[in-house]
């Protein structure tokens, strides 16, 4: 039998061959794999109605449930790809990213309405508990599955001028990567994932759905991120998979360190990813679930690059090899020439899974899309005699935390909005429960009358995603800087730590 060469091929076949199977649990109720095609269909007549065509984009600022699913693969049938926006966006980042994708139409319920209303593009609103619009319309014309090379989501990452850039994902790549992860960690239709991620990033959407959609398998999908009912579901022995990112394992260690004893968790596979996992942090699960966690590492514009091996050694600290069918290696930062073992250089990977380049954006698609197919990831690594790779840091500036990424230029250039700020510099300083923190240096206009904190912070709150407002603000008289004038952050993070 061929592959599908796309996710919406392969529900099409396991909704076919097997409706009646089991595929969603949300809530306490139970969607098959006929269930969610005819939910997509639904969407997708709709869609159509409201004029959508294909090759339009449809956004989602859509918290997880049945309603994100249908309104996803929907779009998708209607030959529109899906434009994916983090639910806790506001201002600065919504206005970029619609004015960047010019969806034809943006899916939200109320909660998201009432963030959408002062821009531009027409929505659609759904009522609470919703899983399809109130004025359904009936399809107007059969829908037909979409080609490997068109664009199935525009996912936006940002970049070091802090305007994110939306990474064009094709059908083909997403499908190729979850054939990878598939075949890697041995995802069949007998298991079933317990996914809390968001479905608007990568992770939960492009690892859990898709992944689950692929194999056949099925998924209890949350809402969020509960450590009591996430330990009592994983030790209930109804799922085999988790996924999440650290804080999250760091969190059910210290939830259960509240409740021992302990029994190790009737799990198949737990896998870490979006950002590193501390080797205590590994250490410790293993040692209260009997579960060695797998570490892995991807990226928006990629999906899945490395992991650590289903069987064989899962060694703490490093990222594993090549999903199979993929190339990785790594060079010099300045030449971009391969280097041996050992050595330190930015991270290249290659493969059917690299996605098609940004979206209306040449210049930065020319800079890291190369033409011989390597992608340059940014990050910085070295690969180990027996092919494992290790992450040491990255080459351009990002704080992770809680596995959201923050660009510090995003949020300076926010903050240098506010009348009583000078000069800022941000930047990561380690934190405990998020791995990062954002902290912010700040020069006031005024030394003497330096802005009050929770103004600031309220300043942030508004007009960016929450996670990213810096946590804690210092005022300083200066910045340090280099002879060219350049903002020492090292400096700073020594200094602030
Ligand atoms: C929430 N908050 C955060 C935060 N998450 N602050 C900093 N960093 C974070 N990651 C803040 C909120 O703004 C809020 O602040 C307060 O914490 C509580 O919010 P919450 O929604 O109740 O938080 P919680 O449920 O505890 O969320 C924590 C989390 C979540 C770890 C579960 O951040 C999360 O789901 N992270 C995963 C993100 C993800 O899927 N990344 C993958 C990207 S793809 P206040 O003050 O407003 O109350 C990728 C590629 C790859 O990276 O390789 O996978
Ligand atoms: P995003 O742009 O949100 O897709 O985030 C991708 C980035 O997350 C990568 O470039 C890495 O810096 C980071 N990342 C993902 N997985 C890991 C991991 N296992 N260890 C360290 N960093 C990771």
């Amino acid at each position: 039998m061929t592959e599908p060469t796309s996710i919406l091929a392969a529900l099409l076949s396991h909704a076919t061959t097997d409706p009646k199977r089991p595929c969603l649990t949300w809530e306490g109720q139970t969607l098959s794999y006929g269930a969610l095609l005819a939910l997509a269909q639904a969407w997708a007549g709709h869609y159509q109605a409201l004029g959508v065509q294909h090759g339009d984009r449809v956004g989602l600022f859509l918290p997880s449930g049945p309603a994100f699913l249908g309104a996803y693969l929907g779009a998708q049938l209607a030959g529109a790809a899906t434009v994916l926006i983090n639910t806790q966006y506001r201002q600065v980042e919504l206005q970029h990213i619609l004015a960047d994708s010019e969806p034809r139409l943006v899916v939200c319920d109320q909660a998201g309405a009432e963030h959408l209303q002062q821009l531009a593009s027409p929505i659609l609103s759904l009522k609470p508990g919703a899983t399809l619009p109130a004025d359904l319309q009936p399809a107007l014309a059969p829908f037909e599955l979409p080609q490997a090379h068109e664009l199935a989501i525009l996912a936006y990452t940002s970049g070091t001028t802090g305007r994110a850039k939306g990474a064009m994902l094709t059908h083909g790549c997403l499908a190729a990567n979850s054939a990878a992860i598939c075949t890697a960690w041995h995802w069949s239709s007998s298991d079933r994932l317990l996914l809390v991620l968001p479905l608007f990033h990568i992770h939960g959407l492009g690892v859990g759905l898709h992944g689950t959609l692929w194999a056949g398998a099925s998924l209890d999908l949350r809402p969020r991120f509960e450590p009591s009912d996430v330990l009592t579901t994983l030790a209930s022995g109804t799922v085999t998979l988790f996924f999440g990112v650290p804080t999250l394992y760091s969190r059910l260690i210290a939830e259960v360190r509240h409740h021992a004893p302990v029994h190790p968790l009737p799990l198949r596979l737990c896998v870490s990813g979006s950002a590193p996992l501390a080797p205590q942090t590994l250490t410790a699960f293993e040692q209260l679930f009997g579960q060695r966690i797998l570490e892995r590492y991807g990226m928006t514009e990629t999906g899945m690059n490395l992991t650590n091996p289903y069987l064989g050694e899962r060694r703490a600290g490093t990222v594993g090899m090549p999903f199979p069918g993929q190339e990785a290696r790594i060079v010099d930062l300045q030449t971009r020439a391969p280097l041996p073992d050992g050595l330190i250089g930015e991270l290249q990977v290659r493969g059917p899974h690299i996605c098609a380049g940004y979206w209306r954006n040449l210049a930065a698609t020319a800079e890291l899309f190369h033409a011989d197919g390597w992608f340059s990831t940014g990050d910085l690594g070295w690969r180990s005699a027996d092919g494992y790779y290790t992450l040491t840091g990255r080459a351009r500036e990002l704080i992770i935390s809680g596995g959201y990424n923050i660009y510090p230029r995003e949020v300076e250039e926010l903050l240098l909005e506010h009348p009583a700020v000078a000069e800022c510099a941000v930047f990561g300083l380690p934190d405990p429960d998020f791995g990062e923190q954002v902290v912010a240096a700040i020069v006031p206009t005024d030394p003497l009358h330096p802005p009050v904190r929770t103004e600031l912070e309220q300043f942030c709150r508004e007009r960016l995603a929450a996670y990213k407002r810096p946590r804690t603000i210092h005022f300083l008289t200066a910045l340090p800087r280099n002879a060219m004038g350049k903002v020492q952050k090292h400096q700073l993070r020594d200094l602030l730590a």
